[in-house]
C-alpha cells in the first residue's frame, strides 16, 4: 500500500517543492551525538524513546495517546533520542505528529519511523522535522540503501538501517558510510520477538567490523525490563529503542529511570 500512497502524496507536493522547503529549514541536530554522548556520560546505552500509538503486534497501546505530551514526558525522564511513527495504516502514527513534535519545542532529535521506500519520502521528513530516518534492509535493496544513505548525508539527517537477520546485516557492512544500525528482535513478517537476536548478531566477525568501523549499534524491539537492557549492552549495542513498555507506563518518562 505504501506505493500508492506514497505516489498520491508525490502528486501534491512534488519533489522540486520539497527542495525549496529543505533550503530553508533550520538545521537538523545530531542524533548520532546525542546518543554517544549520552552513552558517555552514563555508561549505559542512550536510549530513543518509541512515540508509538499501536502496532500491529498489538493493537492500541494506549487509549490517550497524545504524542506531544509523551514526547515531553520522555524528554523529561532523560530520553536523548525520540523515535516518532509516521505509519498510519499499521501504526497509527502520522506526520502530523512528528510536526507537532518538533514544533512543541522539544529538544531531542527526532527519528522519523516509516516505511521508506521511496527518496521523496526522506525530503518529506526533513521538512516535517525528523533528524534521523529508518531504513529497513529487508525491504531495500543495496542500491537503494547506498543511494539513500547518501541522500541523508546531503540533508543533514542521520541513517538508521535496521536488519534482523545475519544476512541483512551482512549486506548492511557492505555498504559504506553507515554510522547507525538497528538490530530488530521482532521478526516483522511473523511478529515473533527474541532478544537473543541482538546477540546472535554481533558474535564473531561480525562484531568485529562493527567495533573496526565505529559503528553505533541500536537494540530495537521488546526491551521490558532494565535486565533486557543490560542483556543488549553485554551483547554489544551503545543504543536501544523502547516504544510498548515506555508507552504503556501512566508516567511514560518515569518508565525510563523507574
Ligand atoms: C520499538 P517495542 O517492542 O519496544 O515497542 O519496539 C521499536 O523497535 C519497534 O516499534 C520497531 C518498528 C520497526 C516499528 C522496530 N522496527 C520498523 C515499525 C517499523
Amino acid at each position: 500500500h505504501k506505493d500508492v500512497e506514497v505516489s498520491q502524496m508525490k502528486e501534491k507536493k512534488p519533489l522540486a517543492s520539497l527542495k525549496k522547503f529543505v533550503e530553508n529549514a533550520a538545521p537538523t541536530r545530531d542524533f548520532v551525538g546525542a546518543l554517544k554522548a549520552a552513552h558517555s556520560r552514563t555508561g549505559l546505552p542512550g536510549l530513543i524513546a518509541e512515540v508509538k500509538k499501536a502496532s500491529p503486534s498489538r493493537g492500541i497501546l494506549r487509549e490517550d495517546f497524545d504524542p506531544v505530551e509523551i514526547a515531553r514526558a520522555y524528554e523529561k525522564g532523560g530520553a536523548a533520542c525520540l523515535s516518532v511513527l509516521t505509519d498510519e495504516k499499521y501504526f497509527k502514527g502520522s506526520f502530523k505528529n512528528l510536526e507537532a513534535i518538533r514544533s512543541a519545542g522539544v529538544k531531542c532529535p527526532l527519528l522519523c519511523k516509516e516505511f521508506v521506500i521511496d527518496a521523496w519520502q526522506i525530503y518529506y521528513a526533513r521538512i516535517k522535522g525528523a533528524d534521523a530516518i529508518l531504513l529497513i534492509a529487508a525491504v531495500l535493496p543495496d542500491l537503494d540503501i547506498r543511494y539513500m544513505v547518501k541522500i541523508c548525508k546531503m540533508l543533514g539527517l542521520a541513517a538508521l538501517v535496521e536488519v534482523h537477520d545475519e544476512r541483512e546485516m551482512d549486506r548492511v557492512l557492505g555498504i559504506k558510510g553507515i554510522e547507525l544500525i538497528g538490530i530488530n528482535n521482532r521478526n516483522l513478517e511473523t511478529f515473533e520477538v527474541d532478544i537473543s537476536n541482538t546477540k546472535k548478531l554481533l558474535e564473531g566477525e561480525r562484531g568485529q567490523m562493527i567495533r573496526q568501523k565505529d559503528i553505533i549499534v541500536v537494540g530495537e524491539s521488546a526491551l521490558f525490563t532494565p535486565d533486557d537492557v543490560a542483556y543488549v549492552q553485554e551483547a554489544g549495542v551503545k543504543a536501544v529503542l523502547v516504544g510498548e513498555s515506555l508507552v504503556k507506563q501512566s508516567d511514560p518518562g518515569k518508565g525510563i529511570t523507574g
